[in-house]
């Protein structure tokens, strides 16, 4: 019983003695992380080592751990990975406050250290150049500088024990121990404000800036030589809760392993066409703008959409087409791939075949009517009906090298996923929700399917396991677009029902209904609901 107890008092005790300087380790690590952030308001997006760091570690998770986030959290995916990173650098900045308890010029020499690292991976961002490390190594200095002033502002009367005191000092009366835990919390505060304040101001005060510098986004759209189809009445089945046709740019999903959104300016934009070509060609957005560009309503999936999941839109673009840029490099016959890659270093392998054959792939500069928000590519991206995003819409894309899928490999491919990824027929069921209650005399199921490039022929819809019955199609825009659906029910039961849906396309590829996950080529399995009749 007493030992107990006293380990016990002895653990608490330890733990009060420790809390503090961890709490001076987690305020020094805010002070570098909150001054970097916020002066990176003048520098490159990345140039934040918070966003630096977040790249890094994203792009060296493993593909199964990043697959399961993005399934599980969707477009979330990257506040779990800030909140995941706060964990981790509140615990390492604790010890070495801890360690600083004793050690205090070792303990500036930690963070010191830690800064130098953080400079090394800003340094080394795709997205940024040698001016961008400023920031983080202010903040490293401003980091180290303050944690032993914090520690020692603590630690002044308690710790020092009284033996060390030479006769002819003062002795530390109580009035002391109060002044000193005022001086302590004056400085702790003043970190601690400092701190939220600069990353409030880099994380929010910042964006909303560059929301501003977005919506100013100047760069005028050409007028399409062809047109998009108008979308017909007839798209639509008109159930409320059906996702609509055409997806507003703000509600587009967006994936990407950006952390900062990059800020590539029109006039700073070329893309370089290279490799396996007869000639290489480099062209300004001022040249693209003057070529012939065509509007194409076409869906982008996410190859992580989970079953019923809603990575994935439809939106107008207006774009050039790849096929006659390519055309004017000339590729060479033994080439089979086109590796796209982004101001910020990811890549995408598309199969020439893809972007020369009739297929409406194109560089893209609008959605729907307006230039391509910065989320979504600003100022080009690519858009390739028929592919998963990931081997084919690189957005804000720089660079063209055409070449072999036995020669280079691109970003999700070095991390598991298949080199070639043709979007899998699928469909979701959007109405009713799961476990829904409807009213028995108006049972309607609907949603939508899609197959880009070879198009939706069939939908069925199973209730209750007692066999498939063809759905009502809506009309059909085009093959590269999702198409909705319904079915009307009549003679339901009250209680639990369950409805499952599958597609069929025009070449005949039936969906297939085997439960699998996204990687390494897209989910399968049918999307089923349970709902209840009243
Ligand atoms: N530069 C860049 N482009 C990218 C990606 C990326 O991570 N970086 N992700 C791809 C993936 S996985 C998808 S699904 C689509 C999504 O495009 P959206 O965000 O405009 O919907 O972009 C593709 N293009
Ligand atoms: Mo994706």
């Amino acid at each position: 019983m007493r030992p107990a107890r006293s380990a016990a008092r002895r653990i608490g005790r330890g733990f009060a003695s420790t809390t503090p300087s961890a709490l001076c380790g987690v305020l020094a690590a805010a002070l570098l992380l909150g001054t970097a952030d916020a002066l990176s308001w003048l520098f490159a997006p990345g140039s934040s080592p918070l966003i630096a760091l977040g790249g890094l570690v994203i792009e060296q998770t493993p593909a199964a751990v990043q697959d399961a986030v993005i399934a599980t959290f969707g477009t979330d995916n990257k506040t779990v990975l800030l909140v995941a990173m706060g964990v981790g650098g509140a615990l390492l900045a604790g010890l070495i406050g801890v360690l600083g308890r004793r050690r205090r010029r070792t303990s500036a020499l930690c963070v010191a250290a830690v800064g130098v690292g953080l400079v090394l991976i800003v340094a080394m961002r795709p997205d940024t150049g040698l001016a961008d490390v400023v920031p983080t190594l202010v903040g490293t200095v401003l980091g180290a500088a303050a944690l032993p002033m914090l520690l020692s502002a603590w630690s002044r009367p308690s710790q020092e024990s009284p033996q060390h005191r030479r006769p002819d000092e003062p002795q530390d009366g109580p009035a002391e121990g109060i002044r000193s835990r005022r001086r302590f919390l004056g400085l702790a505060g003043a970190a601690a404000a400092v701190s939220v304040g600069t990353l409030a101001f880099g994380r929010s005060v910042a964006s909303v800036t560059r929301d501003a510098a977005e919506a100013a986004a100047d760069l005028i759209l050409p007028r399409p030589v062809r047109a998009a189809l108008e979308i017909p009445a007839g798209a639509s089945v008109e159930v409320d809760g059906v996702e609509p046709f055409i997806t507003p740019n703000d509600s587009f999903y967006r994936i990407d392993t950006a952390l900062a959104v990059p800020e590539l300016e029109p006039e700073d934009w070329s893309l370089r066409i290279h490799g396996m070509v007869e000639q290489e060609v480099t062209l300004d957005m001022d040249e693209l703008l003057a070529l012939p560009h065509e509007e194409h309503h076409i869906t982008l999936t996410c190859v992580s959409n989970p079953v019923g999941g809603d990575l994935l839109g439809t939106a107008t673009w207006l774009g050039h087409p790849v096929r006659e840029l390519l055309a004017r490099a000339g590729p060479l016959d033994e080439a089979d791939m086109v590796l796209s890659t982004s101001i910020d270093g990811f890549t995408a392998s598309t199969p020439l075949e893809a972007l020369t054959d009739e297929r409406d792939s194109l560089l893209a500069v609008g959605m729907n009517g307006e230039p391509l928000p910065r989320q979504h590519g600003y100022p080009a991206r690519l858009v390739v009906p028929g592919l998963y995003g990931y081997v084919s819409a690189t957005k804000w894309v720089v660079d063209l090298e055409v070449t072999r899928f036995d020669r280079a490999e691109a970003y999700w491919t070095e991390r598991g996923w298949d080199a070639e990824a043709p979007v899998l027929v699928s469909s979701r069921i959007d109405v009713p929700r799961s476990l829904d209650a409807v009213v028995s005399d108006a049972v309607v199921i609907a949603g939508s399917a899609w197959a880009q490039y070879d198009g939706v022929a069939e939908v069925e819809v199973d209730i209750d396991g007692d066999g498939w019955r063809a759905a009502d199609l809506a009309e059909e825009v085009t093959a590269d677009t999702w198409r909705q659906w319904r079915l009307d029910v009549e003679g339901l039961a009250p209680g639990r029902h369950s409805a499952t849906v599958r597609a069929i396309t025009h070449s005949g590829a039936v969906q297939s209904g085997d439960r699998r996950d996204p990687i390494p080529n897209a989910a399968t399995g049918h999307h089923r609901i349970e709902f209840r009749v009243e």
